[in-house]
């Protein structure tokens, strides 16, 4: 059967871009869809930059202003990849244009803007989702299909860590490509918003809301360059976050996120706790759960390691014969395959721009408790 081209126009060019962009070019490739992603246009404001992109990835066109490509009919869906504070205002003109809206995480850089957002996808009826990619690893969508299925009972414990070190050096700057995640003005906030959404955004998949929290954050250096100006200007940035919290169902939640835990990378790790049993997760070893069963007894009780490759594992059937791995981008590549298929049954993928909201309510809730050292409920 013939497909139906989803014509995509995408703003930015840099790692998201790159990453969204062979998902697209993949997804059709592996998953037998409805819908076949079209890169029709890329966008950016540097025009030779934005043309090595197109002609790398196989873009048909490029555009430097995000709003002649929002205004154009050859377009059916606005991915947003561009810094956060970009966000609310190209979804919300896309949104008005009758386009679909894919946006990187975090949604947007506070619930304020998040909230614009929402309103005008869900006013205009159009498909929207944020890349919250983590929780399209297989072995991460194992451990919350097994959750949601009663296997572990009751849950008492989840704890997350997401740690970096690439931010400790004072002389890295502030703004510009690659280190706008420094500038306030541009992120909204610190690790807060780029690394420990992520460890909320699944906490909240697998676990469900959150009701209050504690947190306690830091800015290291205090001081940094202007990518822009070179002047010397206050950092408002969180450096590190370390969080506890209580979820609605009535167990506790840790987390810890930085980017100065020096010879970390990108440490993603979590790990459940529940009555029958338990799950362990690292970024490091994506392919692999472990996982500890109660119900066993005797001497093989105890931990086990699960490599999540096999067929029956979620989206494995879809690639090579089991045993063989995937990666960090096969991730996106299933958000897309998702995103196809909720575009063909009429079922929203997840999340969508309402549930992002929701992991950005419990980072303002993080920055403003590590103002105050108080406990605050998440509204
Ligand atoms: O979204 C996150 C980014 O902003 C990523 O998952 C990892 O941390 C890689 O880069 C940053």
């Amino acid at each position: 059967m013939a497909k139906k081209p989803l014509n995509i126009g995408m703003v930015g060019y840099g790692f998201m871009g790159r990453a969204h962009s062979n998902a697209y070019r993949r997804v059709g490739n592996f998953f037998d869809l409805d819908y076949q992603p079209v890169l029709k246009a890329a966008c950016g404001r540097n025009k030779d930059g934005v043309k090595a992109f197109a002609d790398m990835w196989g873009y048909e066109s490029i555009e430097t202003d995000w709003k002649d490509l929002v205004k154009r009919d050859d377009i059916d869906a606005i991915d947003i990849c561009v810094p956060n504070d970009l966000h609310v205002d190209i979804a919300t003109a896309a949104a008005k244009a009758g386009k679909m809206v894919l946006c990187e995480k975090p949604i947007a850089r506070d619930t304020r803007e998040g909230e614009k957002m929402v309103k005008a996808v869900e006013k205009a009826g159009v498909a929207n989702m944020v890349w919250y990619n983590y929780r399209w690893v297989p072995a991460v969508t194992l451990i919350k299909q097994i959750v949601d299925s009663g296997r572990l009972g009751r849950i008492f414990h989840y704890r997350a860590n997401f740690l970096q070190d690439w931010t400790i050096s004072p002389d890295v700057p502030q703004g510009g490509a690659g280190t706008w995640r420094l500038d306030v003005e541009a992120a909204g906030s610190g690790v807060t918003g780029d690394l420990l959404a992520h460890c909320i955004d699944t906490a909240m998949w697998i676990n469900g809301p959150i009701k209050n929290l504690t947190a306690m954050t830091e800015t290291f250096v205090k001081k940094r360059k202007d990518a822009g100006s070179g002047k010397v200007k206050d950092v408002g940035i969180d450096d590190a976050a370390a969080v506890m919290a209580h979820f609605d169902n009535g167990s506790l939640g840790l987390f810890e996120s930085t980017r100065y835990a020096r010879g970390h990378k990108a440490l993603y790790t979590l790990e459940i706790n529940g009555e029958h049993g338990s799950f362990k997760w690292d970024l490091h070893d994506l392919n692999r759960v472990e996982w500890f069963d109660h119900s066993v007894e005797g001497q093989l009780r105890g931990w086990t390691s699960i490599l999540v490759t096999d067929g029956e594992h979620p989206y494995l059937g879809k690639w090579w014969v089991p045993g063989l791995t995937l990666g960090y981008e096969h991730s996106f590549v299933h958000a897309v395959a998702d995103f196809l298929e909720g575009l063909a049954t009429g079922k929203p993928v997840s999340p969508t721009f309402r549930e992002a909201l929701e992991t950005t309510k419990v980072c303002d809730a993080i920055i403003k408790s590590g103002k105050s050292g108080r406990w605050l409920d998440v509204k």
